[in-house]
């Protein structure tokens, strides 16, 4: 299982989602080994990671992860967009151009949304569904991913989640954006991967442990 996060973006120093996928990697759930990356926030350096990282692994499931900054809660996202607006930080400036010229509109995710989402809740975790995960690399690498997995077949399930701040950077900035505390971000991965791994059909893990 591939987790990807983002390196910081828009002035801020922290990206929660770098210390979440650090933190996860190396993990073995269900007898699956968890890979832990950070992916630059840029549009070429990501596209070319991502696809370097997919075709190497070969992850039967793949978790994008990015921060919202002012959401309250997690939010499992739906749909990838085929659309990139908005310059990243190598000071490229997309400006509403397809992410794949030929590619469909739109993608949907392949993990079990509406279940992560009640299992999240159950773990008295603030989640949601998303329907929408904005026009920046989060939708782009979400949009790639599920490329990846409907032209190729690898990875099997593919998807993004996005995250707020987390707390322990909110208070050392003096603010008080919305946040949640790092421990119950690595507890929604942990629950994210034990539902997404065990809803997988035939589940070849379960049969391993
Ligand atoms: N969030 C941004 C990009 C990197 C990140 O962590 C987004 O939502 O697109």
């Amino acid at each position: 299982m591939l987790v990807t996060g983002f390196e910081p973006f828009g002035g801020d120093d922290e990206n929660p989602t770098s210390i979440i996928a650090n933190g996860m990697n190396g993990r073995v759930m269900n007898g699956v080994e968890i890979v832990g990356r950070v992916l630059p926030v840029s549009y070429v350096r990501a596209k070319s990671s991502l696809i370097d990282l997919l075709h190497s692994i070969k992850p039967d499931v793949y978790v994008g992860l990015g921060l919202a900054p002012g959401s309250t809660g997690v939010a499992v996202e739906k749909v990838a967009l085929n659309i990139a607006r908005g310059r990243d930080n190598d000071g490229d400036d997309m400006d509403d151009e397809p992410i794949i010229e030929d590619g469909p509109a739109a993608y949907f995710s392949t993990l079990p949304v509406r279940s992560l989402v009640e299992a999240l809740r159950s773990a008295g975790i603030p989640a949601r569904e998303s329907y929408h995960a904005g026009t920046y690399l989060c939708n782009y690498v979400m949009y790639i991913g599920l490329r990846i997995a409907a032209v190729e077949g690898v990875p099997r399930v593919a998807g993004f989640m996005h995250f707020p701040y987390h707390s322990e950077y909110i208070s050392k900035r003096g603010s008080a954006s919305p946040s949640l505390p790092l421990s119950m971000m690595f507890n929604s991965l942990i629950r994210t991967a034990e539902v997404v791994l065990e809803s997988l059909v035939g589940n070849p893990y379960k049969a391993n442990q």
